[in-house]
């Protein structure tokens, strides 16, 4: 049977590439792309698009019919910094889509989900540093509380229903193609930017606040890697937590000077920095790498030459 795939949510940062990258696997066709409004020229001339709303099950529904659709990657979600602003928005969409997705492998419609989980997950309380997968998990954002609760459900249909759904803890992922919205650690893309159209960045986290992030293609990497695993060997059914390196604006900022010697930057935290400071500042993955051999390739150096290149080349044919 060959894989036909389902991308809600596939208009925004993460969507946009894996959607792409699904499709120089599976075949074009063969990957159907979904948002509620429509994406980038790259994407929506690469293949199939629907137009779905991923809190309407019906809708979700027909279109797993009309394609024989056999595996969800659902990638519709809001983000930490927006959740706070909206909270009950927040849950309804990040909750009532994994739900509707859960019931309809449930009901055996679909074979396969991916879902997202995210370092929101962990809190003040969690250890900051080499946070280990299996610790005290007490998040105070919206967005980690959903996520959370979004691992438990997961665990509970894999558990009791044989759903399988694959999760990853994703850390700040970095990217040139689609910018992010609405995330706490988003000022690691818009430093990028900025740094290459006006030489200049004031950042919305202090200096010295240490994240956990990865370059995009190591997260899509990660995440089919996941995905075509062999069932048996992963036994985590919450979410992996998953790791590339960790930084701060300060580090990014230095490693951007290397390149563009002239790039200046300040400071100016905003509610964010609450965000970021209760979640940890690196991750142990050890159960990646060990159980379906994740390997992360970027680091911050690598990342810094790949991002200023592709934003100039970006600038240029505007
Ligand atoms: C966010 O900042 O909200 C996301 C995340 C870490 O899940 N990028």
């Amino acid at each position: 049977m060959s894989t036909v795939v389902l991308v809600l949510g596939a208009c925004g940062q993460i969507g946009t590439e894996l959607s792409l990258k699904l499709r120089s696997i599976y075949g074009s066709s063969n990957v159907i792309a979904s948002d509620i409004k429509p994406g980038s020229d790259e994407l929506m001339e690469s293949g199939p698009f629907e137009l779905i709303d991923a809190t309407n099950g019906e809708q979700i529904l027909g279109i797993i019919q009309k394609y024989k659709v056999n595996s969800v990657y659902l990638l519709a979600a809001m983000l930490s910094a927006t959740a706070e602003k909206h909270p009950q928005k927040a849950w309804n969409l990040n909750m009532k889509s994994l739900s509707i997705v859960l019931d309809l492998a449930k009901e055996g419609r679909i074979k396969q989900i991916y879902w997202p989980s995210s370092i929101a997950v962990f809190g003040p309380t969690s250890p900051k540093t080499n946070t280990p997968q299996n610790t005290i998990l007490e998040p105070t954002t919206v967005y980690g509380i959903s996520k959370l609760s979004g691992e438990y459900w997961c665990n509970y249909y894999h558990s009791n229903f044989g759903v399988d759904v694959r999760s990853l803890r994703y850390p700040g992922i970095v990217s040139w193609k689609t910018e992010p919205g609405g995330g706490t650690t988003d000022y690691a893309v818009d430093i990028y930017i900025k740094a290459v159209k006006e030489g200049r960045y004031t950042s919305f986290l202090s200096g010295d606040t240490r994240l956990p992030m990865m370059y995009m293609d190591d997260a899509i990497n990660a995440t089919i890697q996941l995905m075509e695993a062999d069932s048996k060997a992963l036994q985590i059914r919450t979410s992996y937590n998953l790791s590339g390196f960790d930084c701060t604006p300060k580090e990014v900022a230095n490693s951007i000077k290397k390149i563009l010697p002239d790039f200046t930057i300040d400071y100016d935290p905003d509610f964010r920095q609450k965000i970021a400071d209760s979640w940890p500042d690196s991750i142990d993955d050890q159960f990646a790498r060990q159980q379906w051999n994740w390997k992360h390739r970027v680091d911050l150096g690598e990342m810094s030459k790949i991002m200023i290149s592709n934003i100039s080349k970006t600038v240029i044919s505007l």
